[in-house]
């Protein structure tokens, strides 16, 4: 009997010439997919059109975006004829323009292939995302590896879509239908593993890309799911829900050993949206890890809580290769962090930053400026709260200015009052104003585009002035990292990679 086939296609990147982030990092989110599908008997094939084409980047043909990836064509003929079903993951709303196009080429090439779509975008705008790209047929919503397994299942046996929980999609009459919410996953230890053997994960480890800092070889991983806030700016509570579930310790550092041995992994990037959220699971993770002696480093590049990292606990994170944490308070504001319902203690987190330092953790902060409502008495708190983390030993700030990214519950206010009136191109490109930094769009009240950019750029002359004032001598090691190709810090990976991007390539 014939094994049913499916795609699974991570796109193109997009990005700004001025961006400071990249997007080179292995398609995690898809390698789970791909493993609850083998797992469930279907036969699964990666198209990760970044990895495939890792060096190649041309002008997207709008301002100054570029494209990171496979051209359409070349992802076109990667697609095997006998594929059934085609997934492709929606993961940025900027990236949507793009996507769509490509989603719109594979079905006209492949008529017969049931698309579905899945990812943070397509959650945030599923009905419009249907009708702005008719050709998928299916978008599954949050957490997807249940839902993936569910859809193949229910159109394999021709059961009706309604059926499918987690799901929506255009009846016969183009009515737009949504099924029952599907729960996440409680149990999350009972995920399988994701299936790097189909990504070609060997491209990422070897050229340097990484998530945090470049310091190895370095290999993806979640400790958890979900997180228990629910910040305004952010549209993970209406991806993930408020649920926070932790592995098993002893799974995650399982799959860390085999790591090391099957990819010869140095170094591990959380991708957890707030991975340290209880000092209990944090204390066991770390002394399984030391008993294990994997001989590796560990970071925590996505802004996390600070309530749980106090002395015992960053000392803890230290001994175990912990080398990278990006705090993420958002803001020096109080008045702001309660409009956006930032449950954050700033002095609480200027002293969890000094027991990190004192512990010799390198920290990078999250600072954003531009909330709607924010005025210059805000923005300048913030500043002063940035010379107290500069003063507290803080080896990175990156300050960015606010997008209103789809799912999140400013984005529907914004939607709401009218200010938001059209999801065209323009509005797709202009969220990525959040790490461009030529150009800013504006959702605040009093400020302009580019005045946002000058308060931006503000706060960062005074982070890395100051921080070089307060401690002359880190210049002078920040040099050395980055000529010895040793960067220890994100500013310094950044000038690293500008001044010898060529050596990469
Ligand atoms: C790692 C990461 C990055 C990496 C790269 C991500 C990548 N290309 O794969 C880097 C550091 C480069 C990055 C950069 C940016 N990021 Co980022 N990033 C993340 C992060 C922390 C983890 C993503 C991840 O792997 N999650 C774990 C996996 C398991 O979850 P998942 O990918 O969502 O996949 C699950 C479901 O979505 C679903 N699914 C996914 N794909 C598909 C496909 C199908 C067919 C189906 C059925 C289901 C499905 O099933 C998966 C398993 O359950 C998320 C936040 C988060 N934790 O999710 C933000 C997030 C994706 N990033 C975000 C943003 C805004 C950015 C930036 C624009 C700004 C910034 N923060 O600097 C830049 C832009 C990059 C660029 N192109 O210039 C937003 C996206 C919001 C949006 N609507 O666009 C997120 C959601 C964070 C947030 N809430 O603000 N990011
Ligand atoms: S910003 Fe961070 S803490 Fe707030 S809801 Fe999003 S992931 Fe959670």
């Amino acid at each position: 009997m014939q094994m049913t086939k499916i795609t699974l296609i991570r796109t193109p990147s997009l990005f700004a010439a001025g961006a400071l982030t990249l997007s080179a990092i292995p398609p995690l989110g898809l390698a789970y997919l791909a493993s609850s599908l083998r797992e469930r008997g279907y036969q699964v094939k990666i198209v990760d059109a970044v990895a495939e084409a890792i060096s190649q980047v041309r002008p997207a043909g709008y301002k100054n975006l570029h494209i990171n990836g496979l051209s359409v064509e070349d992802i076109l003929q990667r697609i095997d004829a006998d594929t059934q079903y085609l997934g492709v993951s929606f993961p940025f709303s900027h990236e949507w323009p793009l996507a769509k196009q490509l989603v719109k080429a594979i079905k006209a090439r492949w008529p017969h292939l049931k698309i579905f779509g899945g990812g943070e975008h397509i959650t945030a705008m599923p009905e419009f995302s249907l009708r702005d790209c008719p050709v998928i047929d299916v978008a599954c919503l949050g957490e997807g590896e249940g839902t993936v397994v569910a859809l193949i299942d229910a159109w394999e046996s021709k059961k009706p879509l309604s059926e499918v929980g987690g799901i929506a999609y255009l009846d016969a009459k183009g009515g737009y239908q949504l099924t029952t919410k599907r729960e996440r996953v409680r149990d999350i230890d009972d995920i399988p593993l994701p299936a790097w053997d189909l990504v070609p994960l060997e491209v990422y480890l070897s050229g340097g890309y990484s998530f945090g800092v470049n310091i190895g070889r370095t290999v993806p991983l979640l400790a958890t799911r979900g997180c228990p806030y629910s910040c305004t700016f952010c549209s993970n509570p209406s991806m993930w829900t408020t649920l926070w579930r932790a592995r098993k310790p002893q799974q995650v550092v399982d799959e860390m050993q085999e790591y090391v041995t099957k990819y010869r992994a140095e170094n591990f990037d959380f991708y957890d949206l707030t991975a340290i959220v209880r000092k209990d699971w944090t204390v066991e993770f770390c002394q399984l890890l030391k008993e294990r002696q994997l001989n590796i480093t560990w970071q925590l590049p996505s802004g996390t809580r600070s309530e749980a990292l106090d002395d015992e606990v960053t000392r803890l994170l230290y001994e175990t290769g912990c080398r990278n944490i990006s705090y993420a308070p958002e803001s020096g504001s109080p008045e702001i962090l309660k409009m956006i319902k930032k449950k954050v203690d700033l002095d609480r987190m200027i002293v969890s930053m000094r027991a990190a330092k004192k512990n010799k953790i390198n920290i990078k902060c999250n600072i954003i400026v531009g909330f709607p409502g924010e005025r210059l008495k805000n923005i300048l708190e913030t500043y002063l709260f940035i010379l107290r983390m500069s003063w507290a030993g803080v080896d990175d700030v990156s300050v960015w200015t606010f997008c209103a990214y789809p799912g999140s519950a400013i984005f529907n206010d914004l939607v709401k009052a009218g200010r938001i009136t059209r999801f065209d191109d323009d509005y797709f490109y202009s969220l990525l104003s959040y790490s461009d930094l030529r150009n800013v769009t504006s959702w605040n009240e009093y400020f302009s585009g580019d005045q946002l950019r000058f308060l931006r750029l503000g706060g960062l002359l005074i982070f890395y002035s100051s921080t070089y004032l307060f401690r002359p001598w880190r210049f002078f090691t920040s040099l050395k990292n980055i000529f010895t190709h040793q960067p220890r810090s994100r500013m310094e990976m950044i000038v690293e990679k500008a001044l010898f991007r060529h050596r990469k390539s």
